[in-house]
């Protein structure tokens, strides 16, 4: 049993989030084209037991029943992300009609029971005919992101007023460019960075087309660094974080990575990325702790070592609530006023495919507790998201990680609540 957590401020939002190929499935349906998704999970190989998106949690056909979850839940808002393929099945070109009224419906849903939409414009289903063009390595996908983003803008607009452009570039240009975990899976190293100023020339194309539709925040994956080394520590701190909040909140790159990004950043670039945002998202899973390389030469002026003596979740990850006061108050002291309102946009782990999920209550309570100690210490946090609502597509690790609210049979496609469900919802319905 745990104690009941401190008041928010007034106006404070609770939401859940997701992402379109996590839990839509139907990725043949209303003229949706392939994504860079489809492609890698049905590569032999690629996904743990082969899984795929295909299905899913059948959203697409479920949304309104997890309305409903959502509504009993009592959030205030729900982020999800728009499927680019479903908009420009080639990535290009006029809208695909049927792929807008998906989220038209959805939208129209989320209002009808008082919850505010944030969905995100890019949650790495990047359209495979661009991935054939170059992807992210291409200037030319951050252009036809600003073209996308205005399709969206111009149908949602009149009733969302709150997006975020991309979902952890740092993620994706890692995982789906440098290391090839993740979709499109290219193996390029160091060579990956341009890949980390398209998409933010993208972000910033994509503020300059949201001009009229409200608070628009890029998310990034962002980690506190406990440094064994400071050198190493400033490194990784760089390639993670500041590689992609620099540019957007001060308009330049931290230095040794302007010079190895070289002329692939051209004049007027940076004026674009740092076009004011009204918001920025932090999605906070872990720390992540890091010391000086121990074979000379190698690649990386850092080494990622283990936390050792916490709790570790379901997929490994050690469970340190403190270090998301420690990146909030951080964030603070390095930009200072140059730093919008934040909103926590992800936090949680996965469990054991248990129902009495105590552990996930613990995760959750521990890390409210560090936001609202950020609150009181003077950095303006706005909401708190909790990843996710339901078990969904884990990428690489397909099924196997859950880390829902809400458990899902992937045989039925029953939703079964779990403790931490019911634990939100008090907590919900106990605010004054
Ligand atoms: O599932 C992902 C999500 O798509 C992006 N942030 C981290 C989550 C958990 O790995």
């Amino acid at each position: 049993m745990v104690d009941s957590l401190p008041p928010f401020p007034p106006g404070f939002q609770f939401g859940v989030s997701t992402a379109g190929y996590q839990i839509e499935g139907a990725v043949d349906e209303d003229g949706r084209g392939p994504s860079i998704w489809d492609t890698f999970s049905h590569t032999p190989g690629r996904t743990r037991d082969g899984d795929t998106g295909d299905v899913a949690c059948d959203h697409y056909h479920r949304y309104a029943g997890d309305v409903a979850l959502m509504a009993e839940l009592g959030v205030d808002a729900y982020r999800f992300s728009v499927a680019w393929p479903r908009i420009q099945p080639d990535g290009s070109g006029p809208a695909n009609a049927k792929g807008l009224d998906f989220y038209d419906r959805l939208v129209d849903a989320l209002g009808e029971r008082g919850i505010a939409a944030l969905p995100t414009l890019f949650h790495w289903d990047l359209p495979q005919a661009l991935e054939d063009g170059g992807g992210w390595l291409n200037r030319e996908t951050a252009l036809r992101f600003g073209d996308y983003v205005a399709l969206v803008a111009d149908r949602l607009g009149d009733r969302v007023r709150r997006w975020i452009t991309l979902n952890e570039p740092v993620v994706h240009m890692a995982q789906g460019y440098a290391f090839g975990g993740h979709a499109p899976g290219r193996t390029l190293g160091l060579a990956a960075l341009p890949v980390a100023h398209h998409q933010l020339l993208g972000h910033g194309l994509a503020v300059r087309a949201l001009h009229d539709a409200g608070e628009v925040m890029i998310t990034n994956n962002l980690t506190a660094v406990i440094a064994d080394d400071p050198a190493a520590g400033m490194a990784y701190d760089a390639f993670h974080n500041r590689l992609f909040t620099d540019p957007v909140l001060l308009g330049e790159y931290p230095g040794f990575l302007a010079d190895a990004l070289g002329d692939v950043v051209r004049d007027g670039d940076l004026d674009i990325i740092s076009t004011p945002m009204g918001a920025l998202g932090v999605n906070y899973y872990n720390p992540t702790r890091v010391g000086a390389p121990a074979a000379a030469g190698a690649p990386l002026p850092f080494e990622i070592r283990p936390i050792d003596g916490v709790p570790t979740t379901a997929f490994g990850w050690p469970v340190v609530p403190s270090g998301l006061y420690e990146l909030l108050t951080g964030l603070r002291d390095t930009y200072g006023d140059r730093l919008p309102p934040v909103y926590v946009t992800e936090n949680g782990c996965s469990t054991d495919d248990v129902l009495d999920d105590r552990f996930r209550v613990d995760y959750l309570d521990g890390h409210l507790r560090a936001v609202h100690r950020a609150i009181t210490d003077g950095v303006d946090v706005r909401g708190y998201f909790v990843w996710s609502l339901l078990d969904n597509f884990e990428w690489a690790e397909g099924y196997s990680q859950r880390f829902g609210l809400v458990r899902v049979d992937f045989e039925t496609q029953e939703r079964t609540p779990r403790s931490s469900y019911r634990w939100l919802r008090g907590v919900l319905a106990g605010r004054s």
